[in-house]
């Protein structure tokens, strides 16, 4: 039984059953019975795994094919009339064409199988910041998924009402899950997104990177609002006030970790805390005072597993302990729950590892292997987390006061730096490189420009993109939020890295809210404001972080910063005379300030 009388969304979903020709169309109301009994069902067929009850209650396993376990960048597509609207970072083809070689892909694909008809909402409901969703898809992981990822079921479709049409529609088919027929295409100009060939997570859960960024960047440039890549945190400080940040770093650079960050001793006997709006997607717009306020269009975290242990993130495991899914991580048979790499130091003897091999973990990871992928991930609800932000629902979103950018880069970008202006600051977001890690397919290690971290994620022209943020900060003048770039990734000469990272990042938190309002000291340097050698607090942290040690974090090496002008030069020729004349004035500033 359909759940809306908006004649829109049945007109499509019309469409898409005449194409897909499921056997059974099912709508998902989003009740607790039904996503039971979809549970139940997909450990009748395999399709997920029942983990250990007892200590992860709620929890089940997924496996995907060993070729379907990351974003796929090359298939991704945005599919706008012309073709320079997309931009030259963007893969591009036109509408019909697009649809010509997909369409004869859909036909018939859901024959035998069921559809569900997933109505979600980014954001709050009754938020106004909020869009509706429908997505279809021929997977139970896709709606178990997005009903963590996302508000889901029929309170979405109340807030599209019934005669709207102002929802994004989603069409997913894992099809054969045929790497050679896999496309990830974005119809901007039709709000459509079509995925079809995959099931993994970032390529299937439509209202993530789908949705929330591609589709949305290109909203916000039309309505005034941003889609950023940016988690949001809450600092509270000890008198009580809650200070909200946003920040961009590309994939697997510590989002999250950042997100839920449990401060040093020194600072929570003070009365500092963290909390958690969002991880991964900000979705911003000017409040009636002025100022930009953010929310956070998500319900869960679909963090990266590896990496992840009580040291580096103590919140996401604590919130990946009920009712989550995990995908591709390995699992211990001694009590069917579930490992990954740096999760401890006991692999187990009697593992699983996320190909589905029975193996000896420690003899395998001797040999070379990792028990769980690189890139394989927790689902799991943002109530779980301890420190889940009081704000998190509100409707009205968060003022935010900094927004940060960064990258993991072993040399030339300090520790931290404040941008001179807004304008500065778009231009630091704009050149933005890090290392690639494996949230994406290809190698791992490269150095490539991310703008904004943004690259695999701008739903249309990079360079209109920077336009829109120029603009946007015309519009919010001196109510705008001070702009940063933070670096934990710096090395010595031997590959170490210097900065500790992790829980110390409040330090360099701390020096950001305390420059924005006006008290922590900095020297103005060619590249913007670098700390003082000792306004960020080493208290702890003396033995590690030397003045030796603070002197290389805080370096800014004018002949490195040379070849990143030069780098940035190069990367900015292909946007030719859509490159805004502020993008190309910073650049010249900062060659000029560098002699
Ligand atoms: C993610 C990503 O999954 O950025 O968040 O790849
Ligand atoms: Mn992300």
């Amino acid at each position: 039984m359909s759940l809306t009388k908006n004649a829109n969304v049945l007109k499509w979903i019309d469409e898409m059953v005449a194409l897909t020709k499921p056997d059974k169309v099912v709508w998902i109301d989003g009740s607790k019975e039904q996503l039971d009994q979809l549970r139940k069902e997909a450990i009748s067929t395999g399709e997920m795994i029942e983990l250990n009850q007892e200590k992860l209650p709620g929890c089940l396993y997924h496996r995907t094919l060993p070729n379907d376990v990351a974003r796929v960048e090359d298939r991704t597509f945005i599919c706008t009339s012309k073709k320079e609207d997309a931009g030259p970072i963007n893969n591009w083809c036109a509408p019909d064409e697009m649809k010509a070689k997909l369409l004869p892909m859909y036909d018939g694909v859901m024959k035998g199988r069921t559809m569900y008809v997933i109505p979600y909402s980014m954001g709050p409901i009754g938020s106004p910041l909020a869009k509706v969703g429908v997505e279809v898809t021929d997977s139970i992981y896709v709606v178990l998924n997005m009903s963590i990822m996302t508000r889901m079921g029929k309170a979405a479709f109340e807030n599209l009402g019934d005669v709207s049409n102002d929802f994004v529609r989603g069409l997913h088919s894992k099809a054969d899950v045929d790497p050679e027929k896999r496309y990830i295409v974005h119809f901007p100009e039709e709000n459509t997104i079509w995925s079809i060939n995959s099931a993994y997570g970032g390529n299937v859960l439509l209202g993530k990177k789908c949705f929330a960024l591609r589709i949305a960047s290109y909203q916000g440039k039309n309505e005034g609002w941003m889609a950023e890549h940016m988690l949001i945190l809450g600092l509270k400080k000890p008198n009580g006030e809650v200070k909200y940040i946003t920040a961009a770093f590309p994939s697997a650079c510590g989002k999250t970790n950042l997100a839920m960050l449990i401060p040093p001793e020194g600072y929570k006997k003070k009365g500092y805390e963290i909390f958690t709006v969002g991880d991964d997607i900000a979705w911003m717009k000017p409040g009636k005072d002025g100022r930009l306020y953010a929310i956070n269009p998500e319900n869960g975290f679909f963090g990266v597993a590896p990496g992840t242990n009580d040291k580096s993130n103590h919140n996401a495991l604590a919130s990946a302990r009920k009712n989550t899914i995990f995908t591709n991580v390995a699992i211990n048979n001694d009590d069917n729950t579930v490992w990954w790499e740096k999760l401890d130091k006991n692999p187990p003897v009697n593992a699983t590892e996320w190909k589905g091999a029975k193996v000896n973990g420690p003899e395998y990871i001797a040999a070379g292997n990792n028990l769980a992928h690189p890139n394989s991930r927790f689902t799991a609800p943002a109530e779980n987390c301890p420190c889940i932000s009081p704000e998190f629902n509100n409707p009205e979103g968060v003022p935010i006061s900094a927004i940060i950018f960064g990258g993991r880069r072993a040399k030339t970008t300090p520790l931290v730096y404040q941008s001179f202006s807004w304008a500065h600051g778009t231009f630091i977001g704009s050149a933005v490189s890090s290392e690639t890690t494996a949230a994406a397919t290809g190698a791992v290690g490269v150095l490539r420009h991310d703008p904004m971290a943004m690259k695999p994620f701008c739903g249309y022209h990079m360079a209109d993109y920077w336009g829109h943020w120029l603009e946007m900060g015309e519009k919010l003048g001196d109510k705008a939020p001070k702009i940063f770039n933070v670096n934990w990734f710096k090395q010595d000469d031997e590959g170490n890295f210097i900065w500790p990272g992790y829980g110390d990042n409040m330090r360099v938190l701390d020096w950001i809210i305390e420059r924005c309002e006006g008290k922590a000291d900095a020297v103005e340097t060619p590249i913007g404001y670098v700390p003082t050698k000792t306004s960020i607090n080493t208290e702890g942290i003396e033995d590690e972080v030397t003045p030796k040690v603070m002197d290389e974090l805080l370096a800014v090496d004018k002949d490195l910063w040379k070849e990143e002008v030069a780098g940035l030069r190069e990367f900015y020729k292909q946007f030719g005379d859509r490159l805004p004349k502020a993008i190309s004035d910073e650049l010249n500033g900062l060659e000029k300030r560098l002699g």
